[in-house]
């Protein structure tokens, strides 16, 4: 059928042998390319935009470790901080310089950040919001929106994106029914909608919890007055207005998606990024609502590896990196997106198949869809079929795409004009492959 395993040997025995002790055999469920067919590629290293699978392959990557590796993979500067820090040692359970440096940049770059506490993924920095808005305001509800993907907290499952949509979860047993009662979900870009729920459950609402561009089914920006709505609402209603930056805080602009809307939330989750490719999470904002969490003030969050120092060290050297590249840097990114996107929707058309897409930044998406698509509703309307064939016409032609048709895809540093060609050459073929 779509994938042509017998390129791709040795990846296909680790696969058999990783799924006799790993659940789908792997360690997070979108990877096992459940959503495109076919089998995992098995990655034996990586550099600058390019992955080398255990068969010997190289695929230009737009994954980049669904975020982190913006910069490229192996960068030298960031391999150096991360041997020196880990010769000093890789865990202390005690304070290091480090945090309050990744502190004090993070409150820099993206001044919402008052103050923040360092956790260890995307998933527990918006558990430990939510937590911490539900323990700030006293109310029991949040409202979160249909195809956003929060990480898999109980209360942030409901009709979720990522794995949950690839696979087409429609619940998770787990998650008690009282918990999820108190998600109330709308769809994304739905300004009636979002004005409906406030008008119901406002004086219950904890919090909004939105990804301010959404990338975990596909990418879809949001329409203008969005992102302003809920930041009125939020605040006439006294609920809090979280964004999940995990994907987009320094990646759609250096102070994240926050800076390029100009809309400010009174939270903020970081994940991918902000490690450098090492496991790391930051929830913050607020400096009264942050003073509320342990051992300031009553709201009990901890974590032995919080801080953790490698991880800071590869965090700080990657945001420092970025923040020198400044604008030229960013501005070479969003072209790199804008083109690949352009250019993958024309060829589309070229052979027949409707296509659309968006690109907002360094992260990008294309649905098999006429389009618009504002919603996860629409995103549902795409041909994914379509999707898993093109998916493995590219990978057979060098080029590794997110293994679903709702997960966004992300330039780097390394994405030149010329890779961006080669990418571009791939798809045309890889476009006739599918369409004769
Ligand atoms: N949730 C991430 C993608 N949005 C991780 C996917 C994976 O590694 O399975």
């Amino acid at each position: 059928m779509i994938a042509d395993t017998s390129r791709r040997p040795r990846s296909g025995e680790l696969f058999e042998a990783a799924c006799k002790r790993l659940p789908g055999g792997v360690n997070s469920p979108v990877r096992a390319f459940r959503g495109v067919g076919g089998t995992p590629v098995f990655i034996d290293h990586a550099e600058g935009p390019y992955l080398h699978c255990v068969d010997g392959h190289r695929y230009i990557d737009y994954v980049g470790s669904w975020g982190p590796m913006i910069l490229g993979h192996a960068h030298p500067t960031v391999v150096a901080a991360i041997e020196a820090a880990a010769r000093r040692g890789s865990s202390f359970g005690a304070p290091t310089e480090a945090e309050t440096e990744l502190a004090e940049l993070v409150a820099t770059l993206m001044p919402s950040m008052e103050m923040m506490r360092c956790v260890s993924s995307g998933t527990e920095a918006t558990l430990s919001a939510i937590r911490l808005a539900r323990g700030a305001t006293g109310r029991p509800r949040i409202l979160k929106f249909s195809g956003c993907y929060h990480g898999h907290g109980d209360s942030l499952l409901a009709d979720a994106g990522s794995g949950v949509a690839t696979l087409g979860i429609p619940g998770t047993p787990g998650v008690l029914p009282e918990v999820a009662s108190n998600t109330i979900t709308v769809a994304y870009n739905d300004l009636a909608a979002v004005e409906a729920a406030f008008a119901t459950h406002g004086d219950q609402l904890a919090c909004v919890i939105v990804e301010p561009v959404a990338g975990n089914m596909g990418c879809i920006a949001p329409v203008p007055g969005f992102l302003e709505l809920l930041r009125r609402e939020t605040t006439r209603t006294g609920a809090l207005l979280i964004f999940d930056e995990v994907m987009t805080g320094f990646r759609v602009a250096l102070g994240g998606a926050q800076a390029r809307y100009g809309v400010t939330p009174d939270l903020t989750t970081l994940g991918k990024i902000v490690g450098g490719g090492m496991p790391v999470g930051v929830y913050g904002g607020r400096r009264d609502l942050l003073e509320q969490i342990a051992p300031s003030g009553p709201i009990y969050q901890a974590g032995t590896l919080s801080g953790n120092p490698v991880a800071m060290a590869a965090g700080l050297t990657t945001l420092r990196l970025l923040a020198e590249g400044g604008d030229a840097l960013y501005d070479r990114m969003e072209s790199a997106a804008a083109r690949l996107v352009d250019g993958l929707v024309g060829l589309a058309a070229e052979v027949g198949i409707d296509a659309c897409g968006e690109s907002v930044g360094a992260m990008f998406g294309v649905f098999f869809a006429a389009g618009p698509v504002h919603s996860y509703a629409d995103a549902k309307k795409a041909d994914t079929a379509l999707f898993g064939r093109w998916f493995h016409a590219m990978l057979d032609r060098g080029v590794y795409l997110a293994p679903s048709a709702f997960e966004a895809g992300f330039v780097g540093a390394g994405h030149s004009d010329t890779i961006v060609d080669q990418t571009l050459a791939a798809a045309r073929d890889a476009f006739e492959a599918v369409a004769g």
